[in-house]
């Protein structure tokens, strides 16, 4: 089974998406794309030699029978309408992290597909395709250093463009730890603070950057995540779980040394395209594979996309506040459960 993928949001990881399903993975091919840049959309056709139809817009390429599958790579605040579209459609949908800019808008995509029946979204929290962080949770969960008791992570960027702003912090950076590290630990969060430490010269005016998130777990675990988006040295994401025994670390991604001028050095990655590119194959091939094989895919649910909002809405409350605030979810739907579970 081939899948026919339409592609929405032709930009930075759009491409990147494009190129793996065209040029690594099997089972999936790119025959239509739409940008609001048409520019955008045009270029990639070419980029890529793709057989690919270009549409004016989201909707109109949703209305292509030919399509099987959406893949969702707009800017943030444009995916809700076009995983609604999609579903309403009854396509596949593959949306880049966040599912949607607030967690009402997550519940709308959770009560559309719940109505259409069976599973058909899938959110790019590829983070938990990861080798490193499945290795930390098999080491978490086979208690080769007893309990967890506090987690420590930095999710640091070399630099950002100037669009972003103080809540894209959390909601376009954190959002991966928020994702990642409740799903980690199996754990649900109860409350988060934000604090705003000295402001680095290379962030812009509008810019508080770096900061700290804190929070707790329900199980009384304590996170604490430093995002710091103009570091200027490199793309460093670092996970340390603190446990009764010992500790477990994210390991860091192995590169040539090189022994020069009397100095050992080992080179760093600048951004985000490389740090997870196995991840990101990995999500998609799962993806495609899961839909060819059982009807639905079965990586991180729109669900996932919920709790990542409803946690992201509070770390935006309290980066405002600057006091502790709570993060509650409603249950779980038993559809969101894998069928063991149930
Ligand atoms: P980008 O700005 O490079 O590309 C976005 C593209 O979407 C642009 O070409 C823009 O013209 C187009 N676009 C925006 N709204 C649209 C709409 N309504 N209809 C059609 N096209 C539209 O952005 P980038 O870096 O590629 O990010 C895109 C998404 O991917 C974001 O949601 C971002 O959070 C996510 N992302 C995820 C990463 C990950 O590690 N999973 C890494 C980078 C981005
Ligand atoms: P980008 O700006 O490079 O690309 C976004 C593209 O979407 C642009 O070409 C833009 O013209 C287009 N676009 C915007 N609104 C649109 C709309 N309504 N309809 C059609 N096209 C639209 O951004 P990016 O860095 O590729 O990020 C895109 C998404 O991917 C974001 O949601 C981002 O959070 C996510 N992302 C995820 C990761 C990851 O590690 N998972 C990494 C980078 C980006
Ligand atoms: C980007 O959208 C990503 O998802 C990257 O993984 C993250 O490191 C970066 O801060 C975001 O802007």
């Amino acid at each position: 089974m081939t899948i026919r993928f339409g592609v929405i949001g032709t930009g930075a990881i759009g491409r990147e998406h494009i190129d793996r399903i065209t040029n690594t993975l099997s089972g999936g091919r790119i025959v239509a794309v739409t940008d609001v840049n048409q520019d955008a959309a045009n270029q990639v056709v070419n980029q890529f030699g793709l057989d690919a139809v270009v549409y004016p817009d989201d909707k109109a390429l949703l209305e292509d029978k030919n399509i099987d599958a959406v893949l969702v790579a707009s800017w943030g605040s444009a995916h809700e309408a076009s995983v609604l579209g999609a579903i309403e459609a009854g396509k596949y949908v593959f949306c880049e992290k966040p599912l949607a800019t607030t967690a009402e808008g997550c519940m709308r995509i959770v009560e559309a597909e719940m109505k259409h029946g069976k599973r058909l979204v899938q959110v790019g929290f590829m983070r938990r395709y990861d080798s490193g962080y499945v290795q930390l949770k098999e080491a978490i969960e086979g208690n080769v250093v007893g309990e967890p008791l506090m987690i420590h992570c930095a999710h640091r960027n070399a630099d950002v463009h100037e669009r972003y702003t103080t809540d894209m912090a959390i909601t376009d950076t954190l959002i991966h730890e928020i994702d990642v590290l409740h799903w980690l630990v199996n754990d649900d969060y109860k409350w988060v603070e934000v604090i705003f430490p000295k402001k680095t010269k290379h962030a812009l005016d509008h810019l508080q950057d770096p900061q700290m998130i804190i929070f707790e777990t329900k199980t009384g675990l304590h996170i604490s995540v430093e995002v710091f988006v103009n570091c200027k040295f490199g793309y460093d994401i670092q996970c340390e779980v603190v446990c009764e025994e010992g500790t477990l670390k994210l390991p860091e991604v192995p590169n040539v040394l090189v022994k020069k001028e009397a100095q050992l050095r080992v080179p760093l990655l600048m951004d985000w395209k490389l740090r997870f590119i196995d991840a990101y194959d990995k999500e998609l091939q799962d993806f495609m594979d899961s839909i060819a094989r059982t009807g639905q895919p079965q990586g991180p649910t729109a669900w996932d996309g919920y709790i990542a909002a409803v946690t992201a809405d509070a770390c935006v409350r309290a980066q405002q506040t600057g006091k502790r605030e709570s993060i509650s979810l409603i249950d779980k739907p038993a559809f969101y459960y894998p069928p063991s579970e149930i």
